[in-house]
């Protein structure tokens, strides 16, 4: 009789251990697909669209025309800083490009660029 019961009270320990970490990770997988969606789609739609107006290398600045940003900045010219300065080797004057900036820096510093064709 008492076999029994503690085979039975196992039994329901043991479903309960199975049952407890089966519904975690489903958590954990759906957390982690909801969260790498947006990443994954965020840095194309984080780009904006400026024309290179003037490269001072001096300076390590470039200065775009561009339209109304993902940051939310409106149309303007202004010059920005780059990530790496090579790049200011690979832009030239009159180019467009679609341009992110870093929000670590108040969006003054281009972080990545492509041109655009
Ligand atoms: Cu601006």
């Amino acid at each position: 009789m008492t076999t029994r019961f503690h085979s039975v009270l196992l039994l329901a320990l043991a479903t309960a251990g199975f049952t407890v970490p089966a519904l975690a990770q489903t958590d954990h997988k759906m957390q982690g697909v909801a969260i790498a969606m947006p990443a994954a789609k965020a840095p194309d739609a984080a780009l904006g669209e400026g024309l290179v107006k003037k490269i001072d290398k001096t300076k390590g600045s470039v200065t775009l025309t561009h339209g109304a940003l993902p940051n939310g900045m409106p149309p303007m010219t202004m010059a920005y800083k780059v990530k790496d300065a090579a790049w200011l080797d690979q832009m030239k004057v009159g180019q467009k490009i679609r341009f992110a900036t870093d929000p670590a820096d108040d969006n003054m510093t281009v972080l990545r660029f492509e041109p655009v064709k």
